[in-house]
């Protein structure tokens, strides 16, 4: 994809430097849990990197991201290891990409880059994947400045350029037509879905919608209690499209279970924009499964960042069950300190995925739980 060669995977030849940043603007994970997703989000790509390096920004340059010595230092480090490619934690502005690009002398990807390619393999149906075309097209449209040529040539032409059009005027005009298109294609691939979903309706079962942050869980449960087989591993983002199964609980159907994409902190803009149809089965959820993994000590910050993305996409005011799992993972201590902190999270269960015996309790939950 895009406007220069996908980060490199496989390439050992390749020297990656992983730029980890502490931002000011990033707050609700650890420093060590916010570097250690970013390396998962990195293994998840299957990308082999010989040096990462953590730094801590007070404040933002709008021109570079990184300030002059903090500039510096990466520069030092980008010669003394002939590093090919930076790959850095943070959302880059195309401006702040290229000057940074000009200043060590190598390609930079920046966090955006990265999920869109995390989410390219990870797109299997053709919904999901004409999904992840429209946010890579509009992510290519926003970095047209000075790579155009390399550009067109993969993105396939459309017609020529008009008279008196600037290349990049002609680029982004192909970008749109390209993305027009995307949309075209997603419209009739929804218009089943909108069947399914009037047939759903009219059936007046409630719909019930696992959600939350990445590799918390959620396909892990709805594998257990609607003995499906959605992909769950540990991966981020190993499930991007939705999948709805009827739910039992005591023989008795009390509803469907959907279950999607979760989300991560600076989820890219583009990616939502795209995900809007997927994640549209929010719109028509009568109670949401907010899964928490309790395992990771930033869970309480995860959370806030999963109901700010809820927000940004108005399905915030659903009625909500927290579900804390993978409570296997802890021991009695701390399931014990564990209970005292969930208390201002209500309703919630408490959960593991490793049995059904381990959904106990929210199986107790959905059985007592009043649909209106
Ligand atoms: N120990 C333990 N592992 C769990 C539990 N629940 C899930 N896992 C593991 O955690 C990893 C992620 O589980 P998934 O079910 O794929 O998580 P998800 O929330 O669907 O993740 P994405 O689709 O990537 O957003 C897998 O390796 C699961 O086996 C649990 O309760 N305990
Ligand atoms: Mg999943």
């Amino acid at each position: 994809m895009a406007s220069k060669k996908p980060i490199s995977t496989t390439q050992k030849r390749t020297n990656v430097l992983l730029l980890t940043i502490h931002a000011p603007y990033n707050h609700e994970l650890s420093r060590e849990d916010y570097e250690s997703e970013f390396s998962s989000l990195v293994e998840t790509l299957g990308v082999e990197y010989e040096e990462d390096m953590t730094i801590k920004l007070r404040r933002i340059d709008k021109s570079n991201f990184l300030t002059k010595g903090k500039l510096l230092d990466v520069l030092a480090v980008c010669n003394e290891k002939k590093i090919d490619e930076v790959i850095v934690s943070e959302l880059l502005s195309p401006l702040q990409e290229r000057n940074l690009e000009d200043f060590f002398g190598c390609t930079v990807y920046d966090r955006e880059r990265l999920i869109l390619e995390i989410f390219q393999n990870a797109a299997h149906t053709a919904e999901g994947k004409i999904q992840v075309e429209m946010a890579q097209l509009e992510y290519f449209k926003t970095r047209l400045a000075g790579k155009g040529a390399q550009l067109a040539q993969q993105a396939g032409h459309i017609g020529t350029r008009g008279p008196g059009e600037t290349e990049k005027e002609y680029l982004k005009r192909h970008l749109t037509e390209k993305h027009r298109q995307a949309k075209k294609r997603l419209l009739a691939l929804q218009k089943s879905r909108d069947v399914q979903r009037k047939r759903r309706l009219a059936s007046k079962l409630p719909l019930i919608c696992l959600v939350g942050y990445t590799n918390v869980g959620k396909s892990s449960i709805i594998n257990l209690l609607t003995k499906s087989d959605v992909l769950a591993e540990d991966k981020l983002f190993a499930t991007l499209d939705t999948t709805t199964r009827e739910l039992f609980v005591d023989s008795k159907k009390i509803g469907l279970l959907s279950d999607t994409v979760g989300f991560i902190s600076q989820l890219p803009h583009h990616l939502i924009e795209a995900f809007k149809s997927t994640l549209d089965e929010l719109q028509y959820a009568d109670l949401m499964l907010h899964v928490v993994d309790v395992s990771n000590k930033s869970w309480p910050g995860q959370i806030e960042i999963v109901l700010g993305t809820l927000c940004d996409l108005g399905v915030d005011q659903k009625p909500m069950l927290y579900v804390f799992n993978k409570t296997d993972k802890l021991s009695d201590q701390e399931l014990e300190e564990l209970r005292n902190e969930i208390e201002a999270y209500q309703p919630h269960a408490l959960t593991h995925a490793t049995s059904k015996d381990g959904l106990a309790e929210l199986i107790e939950a959905l059985k007592n739980h009043t649909f209106s």
